[in-house]
């Protein structure tokens, strides 16, 4: 039997992975951090076939002891300070664990002898590109293109990504490094902009909220489903040789496309009215004011544009998304909608 490491056991990839690993025969282990971490009792509820570790990424001597303890074949290094948003206000913490912290661990990992033996995978991430007009190939990023990063989170992840590569090349580990574009899923943190949607939709509907509030809705990401990217990861410490690998939907899609489509799943046509901060997003029907914008969501530099080349990782890794961004929305917004009934 296997045995696999993961990161950010609590998060949403977290979960997916932990859950793809145990059903492919693992022996699956997961850091978790802090003294009160409510997501301890829902994670040992929800993954109870997972051996949970405490440790926390920037405390080095505390992922040794994990290494030690779960002896793993592959560590999945899943965990960081992961919203960009928060990045701008805490961009110190943010260097220290989605940065710092990977060497921590790949540190740690030589430290307890698992150098030539450990398979590593590290969660790099479109952010590192930046979006920027001048670096943006027409056919979208792939793993050679051009790094611009927008913000303490892109930044610290680009050295992370740096540092791993290093570590690949000094110390022929086999370390893998995943550029994943947006992936989403009823897993997704509710601060992320495609959850917030789902759930206020879902809200709104039951007569639980009155308006949902956003900032750009010009920017356009890439959004895959997140089961679906688990599968990529673990098929990327499968292979003999390690690489990096972007995975994505080769779609791009404006976060007013998202909020549209999220509110024809409860029959509500969204017309647009007004510009710039005083934009509102009206129901066709009932001229009730649906969406607006708060100027407090805006970030210092945004990304405006993400669109992945999946290429690569598609005629390598035989990976490709399964889930379209209708199914995405259409799945996200009908588990909300169940979910804040059960609350009712
Ligand atoms: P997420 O839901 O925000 O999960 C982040 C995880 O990191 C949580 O389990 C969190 O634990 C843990 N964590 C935070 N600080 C830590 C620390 N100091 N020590 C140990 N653990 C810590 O993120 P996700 O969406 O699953 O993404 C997984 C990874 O992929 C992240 O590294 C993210 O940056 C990267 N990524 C994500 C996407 C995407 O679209 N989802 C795309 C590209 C790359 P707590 O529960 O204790 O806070
Ligand atoms: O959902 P978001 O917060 O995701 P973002 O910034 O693209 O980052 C996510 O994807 C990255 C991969 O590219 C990951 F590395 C990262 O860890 C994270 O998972 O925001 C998406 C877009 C942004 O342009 C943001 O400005 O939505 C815009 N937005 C508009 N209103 C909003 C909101 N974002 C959030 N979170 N909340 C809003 O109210």
């Amino acid at each position: 039997m296997k045995s696999a490491l993961i990161t950010g056991i609590t998060g949403q990839d977290g979960g997916h992975l932990a859950k793809l690993l145990h059903e492919k025969g693992y022996d699956v282990y997961g850091i978790i951090r802090g003294q009160h971490n409510p997501k301890r009792l829902i994670t040992e509820v929800e993954f109870p076939y997972v051996k949970l570790i405490e440790a926390d990424l920037t405390d080095q001597s505390s992922l040794i002891r994990a290494m030690n303890t779960a002896k793993p074949d592959e560590v999945y290094n899943l965990a960081a300070v992961s919203h960009v948003g928060y990045s701008f206000k805490n961009p110190q913490l943010t260097s220290d664990v989605t940065g710092k912290g990977v060497l921590n661990i790949l540190e740690a990992i030589r430290l307890s002898g698992g150098e030539k033996t450990v398979r590593f995978y590290q969660a790099s991430t479109s952010e590192m590109y930046g979006g920027l007009e001048y670096n943006r190939p027409e056919n979208g990023y792939t793993e050679d293109a051009v790094f611009h990063p927008r913000s303490p989170y892109g930044v610290a992840k680009l050295y992370a990504h740096w540092i791993a590569l290093n570590y690949r090349e000094s110390y022929d580990m086999h370390i893998s490094c995943g550029i994943l574009f947006n992936h989403e899923g009823p897993r997704r943190g509710i601060e992320f902009v495609t959850r917030k949607v789902s759930n206020a939709v879902a809200r709104i509907e039951l007569g639980k909220q009155e308006v949902l509030e956003l900032g750009n809705m010009d920017a356009k990401r890439d959004w895959g489903y997140a089961g679906d990217y688990v599968e990529g990861m673990w098929r990327m410490l499968q292979q003999d040789k390690p690489g990096d690998y972007v995975l994505a939907t080769g779609e791009t899609h404006s976060v007013r496309e998202f909020v549209e489509l999220a509110f024809k799943e409860i029959d509500i046509t969204i017309e647009w009215r007004g510009e710039a901060e005083r934009e509102e997003g009206v129901d066709a029907d009932s001229g009730k004011v649906l969406v607006k914008i708060n100027p407090e969501f805006y970030r210092p530099a945004e990304v405006d544009l993400l669109l992945g080349n999946p290429s690569k990782a598609e005629k390598k890794l035989g990976w490709s998304r399964k889930v379209d961004f209708s199914d995405l929305v259409k799945m996200m917004v009908q588990h909300d909608l169940e979910l804040e009934k059960s609350k009712l």
